[in-house]
Formats: C-alpha cells, structure tokens, sequence
C-alpha cells in the first residue's frame, strides 16, 4: 500500500480508477449502460458467457449431459466479453441484474426461464435433465454442501489472492499472506476431503466435482495465476490426483473450449460439431 497510511474520507465517493486493468468495467452501480439485443439460437438452451472458471463449469456439464445421451441439453454459448463491458448491456442485464457471466435462458419452458448465478445454473440443468446430482437424502446434501462450498470459497481465490498477486498495480505483502494463508487452508480442506473419497461427495461424480474442478482443479493443474510454485499446490497430492481425473474427461476438455477467444478455443458453440471441428 502506499507509505502513508489511507485516511477515508467520511463518505466514499467514486474516483475513476486509471492503474487498474478492470478500471473500465468497475462501477459502483447497477444497472445497463448501454442498449444491446442478446441474440437466440436454434436450441432451447441459451447461454451467455465467458470461458473462466464461473463460465467454464456450466459449459462442463453441458457437455457431460450431451455425453450422457441427454439431446435436449444442446445448446447455443455466446460470448459475453467482460472486459468489452458487454455484461452491461440491456439485454444481458434483463436476464442477470447483476451483470456476471454466467447466465442462460431456458427456452423450453412459457415463459422462458432465466437463471444467473452459476450454483444455480448447474442445480437447474442436473434436476431438470435428473442427472449429476442425487435426487435425496444426505447424498443431495452432501453434493449441495460442496456445490455451495465453492461458490462461497471461490471469490477468495479469484476477487482475493487472484487479485492481489496477479492482477493489482502493485504486489502488496499484506494482502497477498492473507489471501494465500487462506487459499492453502481451502486447498488443504480439499486434500483432507478427498484422501478417501475418489469424488468430492464420494461416488458418484456430480455437479459439485465439475464446479470444484473449474477453480481449485484448474488451479493445481493449469496454474490460474501462475501461482502453482507460490501455492505449492503439487503438495495436495489427493486434489491434485482428483484433478486430473477430472481434467482427463472428454466432456470436460470440450467444456473447457467453450466461449475463449484464443485460437485453441471457440467464440460462440452452437452444436457439437463446432467442438468436433476443433478437436481433428
Ligand atoms: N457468483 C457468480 C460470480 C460470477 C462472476 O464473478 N463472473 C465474472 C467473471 S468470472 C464476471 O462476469 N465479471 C464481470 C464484472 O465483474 O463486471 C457466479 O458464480 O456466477
């Protein structure tokens, strides 16, 4: 932080960032900035994203519905580009008020259904095609726990150490040790939980394990962050084994494609041979 010490002013007011890489896109109000149609495909499923780790676990169990022989879940992605401002626009914020890819309508259903929040996402779609997550019981609480444990958990690791030791003007010690002591004690959570259990819930593999996988897996593997040495994260032998498991599976590489504007990736899905294409 800076050498002296930050007095705040009695009321916060907001002073248009210049050092940060967000600074066009944080505002403090809610709300369009701008009128823009979402476009609608063929499918009854639209979604609206962007290929990080919030939008990656939606497009994950997408394409693990359509392995499963579930033909009703195809679906069309387009690309909300967050750094564009396109979560701004009127169409997208009619559908999520809180202008955060992800977000999907279900045209299905009279009237559509929208859905925001990615939890709430993957919850709609597995009880809706009756697939990933157990119908009762302790096993659907247990699967909830951990769903629901990620949403929690994972803001610290993207808005909180991500922020701080990647994507800040400076690399500052005091949030960067609170964040990274806090990160270690999730991934140790993981590990502990997953040292005899092939699945975070046990068996079966579930929606949680997909939502889990996108941040804290993607995290040990692909190294979110370039953090891996930092975070010693090869020491979470067990995560990084359950990791891999996940990593390994054809729906997941597919859903990992989806809505990236890099060349390995694609902008917009709108049926599996779009994938197909890129895989040859
Ligand atoms: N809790 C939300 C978080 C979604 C979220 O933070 N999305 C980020 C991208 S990963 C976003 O859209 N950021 C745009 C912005 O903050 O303006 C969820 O799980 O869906």
């Amino acid at each position: 932080m800076n050498e002296s010490p930050y007095v705040p002013p009695k009321v916060w007011q907001w002073e248009k960032e210049s050092e940060s890489r967000f600074a066009n896109i944080n505002r403090p109000i809610a709300g369009a900035t701008h009128e823009k149609v979402l476009p609608v495909g063929e499918h009854p499923l639209q979604l609206y994203s962007l290929g990080t780790p919030n939008g990656v676990k939606v497009t994950v169990l997408l394409e693990e519905l359509l392995a499963l022989g579930k033909t009703e879940a195809e679906y069309n992605a387009w690309l909300i580009n967050i750094g564009e401002g396109d979560q701004f626009g009127s169409g997208f914020v009619d559908i999520n008020p809180n202008s955060k890819i992800p977000a999907m309508v279900d045209h299905s259903t009279r009237p559509p259904t929208r859905i925001f929040e990615s939890g709430a996402i993957m919850l709609y779609l597995a009880d809706k095609f009756q697939a990933f997550v157990p119908a009762e019981g302790s096993e659907r609480a247990e699967c909830l726990s951990w769903l629901f444990w990620q949403i929690g958990s994972a803001p610290y690791l993207g808005g909180g150490f991500g922020h701080f030791y990647a994507y800040a003007p400076q690399r500052w010690e005091y949030p960067i040790n609170r964040f990274a002591m806090e990160i270690k004690r999730q991934l140790d959570v993981l590990d502990k939980n997953l040292e005899n259990r092939e699945y975070l819930c046990g068996d079966p593999y579930t929606i949680a394990d997909m939502a889990v996988y996108s941040w804290y897996g993607q995290l040990v593997l692909t190294g979110l962050y370039e953090s891996k040495e930092f975070l010693d994260v090869d020491s979470y032998t067990h995560l990084v084994r359950w990791a891999t498991q996940i990593h390994n599976r054809p729906a997941v590489r597919r859903g990992r494609k989806v809505n990236r504007v890099s060349k390995s990736g694609l902008k917009e899905r709108h049926s599996a041979a779009d994938l197909d294409a890129l895989e040859k």
